[in-house]
């Protein structure tokens, strides 16, 4: 007897040691229940929405072992930008004010980095994340816990997460992929993941694909095409798939469970489908495999925490809790009253414009903490802590927290935003005026996308109305209705404005020069990023030796992370780089080369007389706005694209489009240079051919020949007879 307990002694000690492991906060399930992510480390305040900067989100994610607490709430709008979150890092998204926190318009990269605590953040990529990229990336993640967040609107999928090991997401929604693709998740290789009680909702397919070691339980998916998706790979796969509802939507289907093939062993009990869309849940049991191994035990047999639900209860509790649920904003409204449609409502979008956009969120009122160490003074005297000092990494209250996760931890519940002071209402129609007078100043500053100023006017005035409103509520008498109603007008306004965008390059100045370039490479620009460390290619004008037939080319210059580090870029102040514009009318400009005076065209060769080119907006490339030249009006697309480099490395020929194809090497950005038109050689035409010229240097000197560089002298005598004397530079 006395052996058998010897030998069951370490067994019970590591039994004890699993069971005092400290979870990530309570109710922390699956595999990454245990992540301690910044747990003692600084407390970090995000004190603005800005993109990056001191007090952005980006800047207090950036650098390991640190606590994110929120002073404001709202949207952080990133277009053009990332977030890129360090290791042992929480993100407490649940202390921001008002409706909460949401990332829009870029990525939020977690790649590589380990023990991540993130709750109540909504992440929305959206049309300008690229196409091929996905808003959420976790690749390589280790020990991640993702508990009440958002993850919508992402090209290619709404998350890609490759060879992660030790996750949970829980109480989250993944919803709304967007063109191309509309897909939810996609793995390869990740290991020891949980999923439960998620919301998979309006994404086509892969909900998720699950070519991993996967447990997913308790999960809805509503409104598929494909519903969750096998690794139908040659390595084996293994997918504990338990307790989910499948539920049909206006885009429904039956195959709720699809692409699975013999390698992926699918153990599956307590599934349910509900393929009728009556308004009912009224599912039945799922006893198909689909082309899955069987399996009749669970692959994992873990030791942390499951609260395994049946897949109706499950049900319930998504409804009510799901998401950055603390105080939902629109859009996860609408998901939910999508799903709880049972089928009636719900759709695949292109992207956010069919949802009317981002939205607001609203802020709300930071309370009052004295000692700035993330804890408001009110909850620090509820709980017996000093407010005059900071205290939030002590464990003054036990339970294995630092006191400040006990805060964080007291506020992840759902709460009603009080809805009787007129000035919580009012934050809603401040936010709303807020963005419309960002949206006018934007407009104002922009030079490429231009608004009628008309337009800009009245998006102003209405700014002021409502302000005007603000100013004259009286608390006692305002109603919710009301305060909502100017909300929506303005909205509406915001709405109509965005409509007037003149969508080609406008607002040039003819008196400078401009550089157009491409960080497109041929081939192989269909995955390639505009990244800072591509060499941009000049569009180039070379001269012909017969002045006759000068051909358009590009040449290569430095990259943009080069420039930044103070290299120059000689192609940029190379004449044969330079053009100028001119208006050629409804959004068609003349662009003429500064060295030559030959005029743009959609052909490899320069044309002596004026041809009309639309530059129009593509996207923006490394924060630049990109276009596409193109030569019609829609009917017959036509546009440069960058070709082989040829076997010079210097440069190469142009190809051509007959489609604007999201694809880099289509792109061109027109950025103004500091060189002015006017000291250019410019000749009135490529075929005027001097029969005398004599170069002088600024101080009247003659000189032998033409010089190579630097500015001088023309005098120039034409066969007709005219002469002309002019300033050159080359
Ligand atoms: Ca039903
Ligand atoms: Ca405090
Ligand atoms: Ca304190």
């Amino acid at each position: 007897m006395k052996k058998r307990l010897l030998t069951l002694l370490p067994l019970l000690g590591l039994f004890l040691t699993t069971l005092a492991q400290q979870l990530a906060f309570p109710g922390a399930e699956g595999f990454g229940a245990y992540a301690t992510g910044g747990r003692g480390g600084q407390v970090v305040h995000v004190t603005n929405l800005n993109a990056d900067g001191a007090g952005s989100l980006a800047d207090a994610v950036s650098k390991p072992g640190r606590f994110v607490v929120f002073d404001v709430g709202g949207v952080i709008d990133i277009t053009g930008k990332s977030i890129t979150i360090a290791s042992n890092i929480t993100i407490a998204g649940q202390t921001a004010p008002g409706e909460g926190i949401t990332i829009y318009g870029g990525r939020v990269i977690a790649s590589k980095s380990k023990n991540i605590i993130m709750r109540y953040i909504r992440m929305r990529g959206g049309k300008s994340v690229n196409s091929s990229k996905c808003t959420l990336t976790l690749d390589e993640c280790e020990n991640l816990i993702m508990d009440h967040c958002t993850v919508s609107w992402g090209p290619w999928d709404n998350v890609h997460i490759k060879d992660a090991n030790n996750i949970t997401w829980q109480y989250c929604i993944n919803a709304e992929g967007i063109e191309p693709q509309r897909f939810g998740s996609i793995t390869d290789g990740t290991r020891n993941w949980t999923i439960h009680h998620c919301l998979w909702i309006n994404n086509k397919s892969r909900n998720p694909k699950m070519k991993c070691y996967l447990q997913y339980y308790n999960n809805v998916v509503y409104n598929y095409a494909m519903g969750i998706v096998g690794g139908h790979s040659a390595a084996d796969n293994y997918q504990d798939v338990m307790n989910n509802y499948f539920i049909a939507g206006p885009n429904g289907s039956y195959k709720y469970f699809d692409d699975w093939t013999a390698t992926d062993h699918l153990y599956s009990t307590g599934n349910y489908y509900d393929g009728n869309c009556d308004g009912q849940l009224n599912g039945t049991l799922i006893t198909d495999y689909n082309g899955a191994t069987p399996m009749k035990q669970p692959n994992f047999n873990t030791t942390h925490p499951m609260n395994v639900q049946t897949a109706a209860e499950a049900y319930a509790a998504v409804v009510e809790h799901v998401g950055a649920s603390r105080v939902r904003d629109s859009h996860d409204k609408r998901y939910i009253e999508q799903l709880t449609s049972l089928g009636k409502k719900g759709a695949f979008i292109a992207n956010e414009d069919d949802v009317n956009g981002i939205g607001t969120v609203a802020n709300g009122k930071k309370p009052r903490d004295t000692d700035g160490d993330g804890m408001p003074d009110e909850w620090e005297q509820a709980n017996g802590l000093n407010p005059q000092a900071d205290d939030a990494c002590a464990m003054t209250l036990g339970g294995g927290y630092t006191n400040i996760e006990h805060y964080a931890n007291s506020l992840a519940q759902k709460i009603e935003l009080p809805d009787d002071p007129a000035s919580t209402m009012v934050r809603s129609l401040e936010s709303a005026i807020e963005n419309a007078l960002a949206l006018a100043g934007n407009a104002k500053t922009n030079v490429t996308l231009g608004y009628p100023s008309e337009a800009v006017e009245a998006l102003l005035a209405t700014a002021s109305e409502a302000q005007a409103y603000i100013d004259d509520i009286d608390p006692a008498t305002v109603t919710k209705e009301e305060i909502d109603a100017a909300v929506t007008y303005l909205n509406q306004a915001m709405a109509d404005f965005k409509t007037k965008v003149i969508n080609t390059f406008t607002g040039f100045s003819t008196d400078v020069c401009y550089n157009i370039f491409s960080y497109g490479m041929h081939p192989g620009a269909r995955d390639a990023n505009a990244s800072t460390s591509t060499e941009r290619r000049y569009l180039y004008n070379v001269k012909s030796a017969d002045g006759q037939r000068d051909s358009l080319v590009y040449r290569l210059g430095l990259s943009d992370a080069s420039i930044a580090s103070g290299k120059t870029d000689a192609m940029a102040s190379d004449a044969a780089a330079l053009w100028t514009f001119r208006e050629a009318g409804n959004g068609f400009v003349y662009v003429q080369n500064a060295k030559t005076g030959a005029y743009m065209q959609i052909e490899r060769l320069l044309s002596a007389t004026p041809v009309a080119i639309r530059p129009y907006y593509a996207k923006n490339d490394n924060g630049k706005t990109a276009f596409y030249m193109d030569a019609s009006n829609g009917s017959d697309i036509r546009c440069f694209n960058v070709g082989e480099l040829d076997t010079t490395g210097k440069g190469g020929p142009l190809d051509f489009s007959t489609l604007h194809a999201d694809r880099i090497r289509l792109r061109w950005v027109i950025q103004e240079t500091g060189v002015e038109a006017s000291v250019i050689n410019r000749m009135t035409t490529t075929l005027s051919t001097p029969v005398s010229v004599r170069y002088y240097n600024l101080q009247g000197v003659q000189l032998n020949q033409q010089p190579t560089h630097g500015f001088y002298i023309e005098h120039r005598i034409a066969a007709n007879g005219r002469r002309d004397v002019r300033k050159s530079y080359r």
